[in-house]
């Protein structure tokens, strides 16, 4: 425990709001983890899998209305609602409290609530942050356990500060018309409730490292973006890192842990993993910027991942991990979904607890899939085969370049580089992408989805926009900025790219501009490579493709550019003067 006032103060609001049947502290001992694991067995909310196969792993399942993010019911609570701005969902803080208070009060009557201190970041690194969890849930706490660095070491880090994040979640009834995730960045707090689902309750994750964390980095001069980190070591054994933000599911983790092409592989090209989700960036004594993960593990996608897209993800999952809403294999007590390179189970439950019937499973349609489109594996970064020495690095590790991308059938080429720190900001800004299963929602609709940050930006999203300016002026050593897409379609609808490990051909060439190492040819848009200097040695795809991938249609564009002001008028005067510039000069580029 401790000795902390404002720890033990929060924690006595919270029980004689919550009225819960007793207090646990979560210690970081061992003997707690597990017998919270027994006990979550013993109610049915895990399950304990085959422990020769899959050492240390558990099986949930979360409620059926519960299965991902609710960007409806997630709110920015300022007092002045502008301050929150158009993107985001507004509430004002003292209504917040007293209608999350009255559904908080007695939520945990019969219930155990436990106090979970945690690190983003390691442990004492003057880049860290500390955030107090209260919950109700054993998932939770056991995930968070494998997500964060948690227990009685954060509490002595903490010493006497107040400076620390206050997150209280229950489950509630989970009940759908109730749930409210919602976050105070002027209280540094943090309010969930009725779900039991991932980014809306591991809070240490998008609710703090980036709704509040993004608060925070605007008025301390860092930056807290929806990241990958990777670091690509090359044959003569440097190793330069890049940072990409691209949407939920969109390929972060995939990126984070590609396994390089055969042809690279021989010459020695290495990737080692810093982040697959979060990074934390500040400008160095350098003047370059130094990125961290605060993380401590992966919360990855399940379906898709299997040793031949993303070997390392799964070997990540392969000891002490938690998997959510996948299917359980009976026959030998281990789990599945769509696309792993083993059959389909015959003996199975789908995700959502139903005898699941392997024989009428088709690829093709989407109603007899065993696993939830967005269940996912909860898995320690140490469990990682490519996981960067660096991962621990104090002050993290510093950025050759940074990546915007999205899923785009058509409009955006392959890569492209923008022409400077402000124009890049500008390409990050007007992102677009279809969205995915990450969210509820409809899926496949091409929105805004600005540096991969819509729905996790805690305050004005115009303010946003003007942080990226103002620290494009403090960092003397910038990294240069591009775009990629890995998801042009053809007309079946089929990618064309080959994607995932072969991505690295592309970052080749990134690395290779930003050591001005290779020529690119100048378009309306910013700068693409010639076609030859994409390496596609040992690929099916041709010279051809690769130019058709990279072609940037005027007319596409155009539209494109109009959908960029629209999105732009919403912010009115806040908008910065240097992005309404850019987008004057792509217009007239365009023309
Ligand atoms: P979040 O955890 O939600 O933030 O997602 P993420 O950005 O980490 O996405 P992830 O790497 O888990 O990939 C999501 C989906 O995109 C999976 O179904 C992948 O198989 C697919 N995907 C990832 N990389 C590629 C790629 O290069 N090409 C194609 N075609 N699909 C990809
Ligand atoms: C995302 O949706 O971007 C995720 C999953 O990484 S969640 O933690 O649920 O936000
Ligand atoms: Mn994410």
């Amino acid at each position: 425990m401790t000795t902390n006032k404002a720890v033990l103060k929060f924690v006595e609001e919270a029980k004689n709001l919550c009225k819960p049947e007793n207090v646990v502290w979560v210690t970081g001992e061992e003997a707690l983890y597990e017998q919270l694991r027994e006990e979550a067995c013993k109610t049915g909310e895990m399950i304990k899998l085959n422990q020769e196969l899959l050492p240390g792993c558990y099986l949930h399942r979360s409620a059926l209305n519960d299965v991902a993010r609710v960007e409806g019911r997630t709110f920015i609570c300022c007092k002045n609602k502008d301050d929150a701005g158009p993107i985001n969902n507004w509430m004002d803080p003292q209504e917040a409290y007293a209608k999350l208070g009255e559904i908080f009060d007695g939520c945990m009557k019969g219930r155990t609530m436990y106090v979970i201190p945690y690190s983003m970041g390691a442990v004492g690194s003057k880049f860290s942050k500390i955030g107090i969890e209260i919950t109700d849930s054993i998932y939770v706490v056991l995930s968070m356990h494998i997500m964060t660095r948690d227990g009685d070491k954060v509490l002595e880090a903490l010493g006497d500060s107040e400076d620390f994040v206050r997150g209280l979640h229950s489950k509630a009834e989970l009940d759908e018309e109730k749930r409210y995730i919602v976050h105070f960045p002027e209280d540094n707090a943090i309010w969930s409730v009725n779900s039991g689902y991932g980014g809306n309750v591991l809070l240490g994750k998008k609710c703090f490292a980036l709704r509040i964390a993004s608060y925070l980095g605007k008025n301390e001069g860092w930056m807290a973006e929806h990241m990958l980190i990777v670091g690509i070591q090359n044959p003569q054994g440097e190793i330069k890192y890049v940072a990409a933000a691209f949407p939920s599911a969109c390929g972060k983790t995939n990126l984070a842990m590609l396994i390089p092409p055969e042809i690279y592989k021989k010459k020695g090209y290495k990737v080692w993993t810093v982040g697959d989700d979060i990074a934390w960036i500040r400008v160095g004594e350098d003047g370059r910027l130094w990125a961290i993960n605060p993380e401590n593990g992966f919360f990855g996608v399940a379906p898709g991942t299997n040793m031949h897209s993303n070997p390392n993800a799964l070997l990540s999952t392969k000891k002490n991990s938690i998997f959510t809403n996948v299917v359980h294999d009976l026959d030998n007590n281990t789990v599945w979904w769509e696309g792993m390179d083993t059959p389909a189970p015959t003996n199975a439950v789908n995700w959502r607890g139903e005898k699941w019937d392997a024989s009428k499973y088709d690829k093709q349609d989407k109603s007899t899939y065993g696993a939830h489109p967005n269940s996912r594996f909860t898995a320690p970064t140490v469990n990682c085969p490519c996981l960067s020495d660096q991962f621990e690095a104090p002050n993290g590790v510093p950025l050759s370049a940074i990546i915007f991308g999205g899923r785009r059938a058509k409009t955006a080429p392959l890569v492209y580089e923008s022409r400077d720190w402000n124009n890049g900001v500008f390409v990050g800004s007007s992102m677009a992408s279809e969205t995915t299963a990450a969210a509820t929602g409809a899926v496949g609709v091409v929105r805004r989805d600005p540096m991969a940050m819509r729905p996790f930006v805690g305050y004005n999203m115009a303010d946003y926009f003007a942080h990226w300016i103002e620290m494009g002026k403090k960092i003397t050593n910038k990294p240069k900025i591009f775009n990629v897409n890995w998801f042009r379609t053809d007309e079946n609808g089929k990618f064309i790219w080959p994607g995932f490990g072969d991505n690295l051909r592309v970052l080749e060439w990134i690395l290779a501009r930003c050591e001005n190492k290779v020529d690119a040819r100048e378009v309306p848009i910013g700068y693409i490579p010639y076609a030859k200097d994409i390496n596609i040695e040992g690929l099916s795809i041709t010279e051809d493709t690769v130019e058709d991938l990279l072609s940037v249609d005027k007319e596409t564009w155009k539209e494109e550019a109009k959908g960029i002001e629209e999105f732009y008028a919403q912010f009115g005067d806040r908008l910065p003067k240097e992005l309404r510039a850019e987008l004057e000069t792509l217009k007239s580029k365009l023309n």
